[in-house]
């Protein structure tokens, strides 16, 4: 029902959902027939929706890579998620994990469900990793190294400071932000500056504003819960994390929500100098898509209290509209935009007399200018269009008009079943007179 009424409400997102759709469907029909390729895409189809479509429409030369590396550093994560290993078997296990690469028969069952299955069929992704250039392989092997070797660590040790915190996602997200720039520039799509600090943002932000969302989700995670809040922050709030699901706490975890979001937004500036730095189209909107949908996230997420009730997300067909849309840096300038009004205006608004409203709105405010350096406006313009929702009204004009010709087919579609029908009952009324 939900879906019909967002349709109507929104029906410049009918025909990006439809593109999407078709996409997806597309991806999934692809095979290779080759049991190893067909299981990792499949699986990568399975246990990521949205990196998955943003992966298989890269350059072939980088998009097997690209899908290994994912699954390798995936299963890497199911290990260090399963909360039913014994730590003295995680911390070793994790550590090693690189060394298994090159090995044929290794699989280690744990996790659930897809991921579970990923790690019992793990030979099929060890065959497909040996498939690839060496280069890549080096690149894939070094970061699972670095990578299991930072989670280690915080096995043992909790998130407590804002400096543990970047730590953290630095091992599990900012990682993959230095080897996918290796990637790059090994296949020969991308040759310019990309500097480690700036990849490390682009990943830091993705995980922080996962880390942000899925607050319930984690805490309510079988058999123990898995936090990554930093104490430093939440214990402003709180005095444990558990207190924040409790509605008579709601007025304190909003204000620690919100301060979170500070936090992370401080990264948006950086990962927009990445993209502006990006040459080939295709490896643009394999960044970009995400890290769009983080901003239009966090804007959905910054003061509401649902985030500690439920699952805060972008509507389906407002996710297809981005997805669709991000293909120049002039797209992904209006979009920044438009989310930092969005939260400007609860700034200016709902959360004016939150402790860090005014910090925020500096932030937000220099995301606005960056928006308008690159789009050769003025940032007080881009305001006063931002709240209007301005990719909404310029950059997927083409959207509108085609979602216009999609419902004008269903309709005459619609038309031509009831002719059909009345036809047919004609004809039989006919036959029995
Ligand atoms: C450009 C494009 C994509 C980028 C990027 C730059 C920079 C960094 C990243 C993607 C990584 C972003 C990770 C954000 C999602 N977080 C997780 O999935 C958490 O696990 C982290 C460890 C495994 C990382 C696997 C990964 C993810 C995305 C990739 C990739 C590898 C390889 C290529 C392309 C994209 C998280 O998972 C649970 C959850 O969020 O539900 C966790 O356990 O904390
Ligand atoms: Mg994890």
């Amino acid at each position: 029902m939900g879906k019909l009424t967002d349709a109507l409400d929104h029906p410049e997102e009918i025909w990006p959902l439809v593109q999407m759709y078709a996409a997806a469907r597309k991806a999934k029909a692809q095979t290779r027939g080759s049991p190893d390729w067909d299981f990792c895409y499949s699986l990568l189809n399975a246990v990521s929706r949205s990196f998955s479509i943003v992966i298989q429409q890269l350059p072939p030369q980088l998009r097997d890579a690209v899908c290994i590396f994912y699954l390798v550093l995936r299963a890497l994560d199911t290990i260090e998620d399963d909360m039913t290993i014994p730590v003295d078997v995680k911390v070793p296990e994790l550590v090693k994990f690189h060394t298994r690469l090159r090995d044929r028969e290794w699989k280690y069952v744990c996790g659930e469900k897809d991921y579970r299955r990923l790690m019992l069929n793990y030979p099929l992704v060890t065959q497909a990793f040996l498939q690839l250039d060496s280069v890549h392989q080096e690149v894939i092997t070094d970061i699972a190294r670095r990578m299991g070797k930072g989670m280690a660590e915080f096995i043992e040790r909790d998130v407590e400071t804002v400096q543990d915190y970047d730590l953290y996602c630095h091992y599990v997200a900012g990682l993959t932000g230095l080897g996918l720039v290796h990637l790059f520039k090994a296949s020969r799509l991308e040759h310019g500056d990309l500097p480690d600090d700036l990849a490390n943002s682009m990943g830091l932000f993705l995980q922080k504003t996962n880390i942000i969302r899925d607050y319930l989700e984690d805490i309510n995670e079988e058999p123990a819960p898995r936090m990554f809040w930093p104490k430093e922050i939440w214990g402003k709030y709180g005095r444990v994390l558990e207190d924040f699901k409790d509605p008579a706490n709601s007025a304190a975890a909003v204000q620690c929500l919100n301060h979170l979001v500070l936090n992370v937004m401080r990264h948006a500036v950086r990962s927009l100098e990445f993209l502006s730095r990006l040459q080939d189209i295709q490896v643009f909107r394999f960044c970009a898509i995400p890290q769009v949908m983080a901003i239009g996230t966090l804007a959905e997420c910054f003061n509401n209290p649902q985030v500690f009730t439920g699952v805060v997300k972008m509507r389906r067909g407002e996710t297809a509209k981005y997805m669709v849309s991000i293909n120049s840096m002039r797209n992904v300038y209006l979009a920044f935009a438009h989310f930092a009004c969005i939260m400007i205006k609860k700034c200016n608004g709902p959360a004016q007399n939150d402790p860090h409203a005014t910090e925020l709105h500096v932030v937000l405010n220099e995301v606005l200018e960056r928006c308008g350096e690159g789009l050769n406006v003025q940032p007080a313009k881009l305001q006063a269009d931002g709240l209007r929702g301005i990719l909404g009204k310029a950059a997927t004009r083409p959207a509108i008009a085609l979602s216009s010709i999609v419902l004008i087919l269903a309709s005459v579609v619609t038309l031509l079943v009831v002719y059909g029908i009345l036809a047919d009952l004609w004809r039989s009324s006919q036959q029995y007179n």
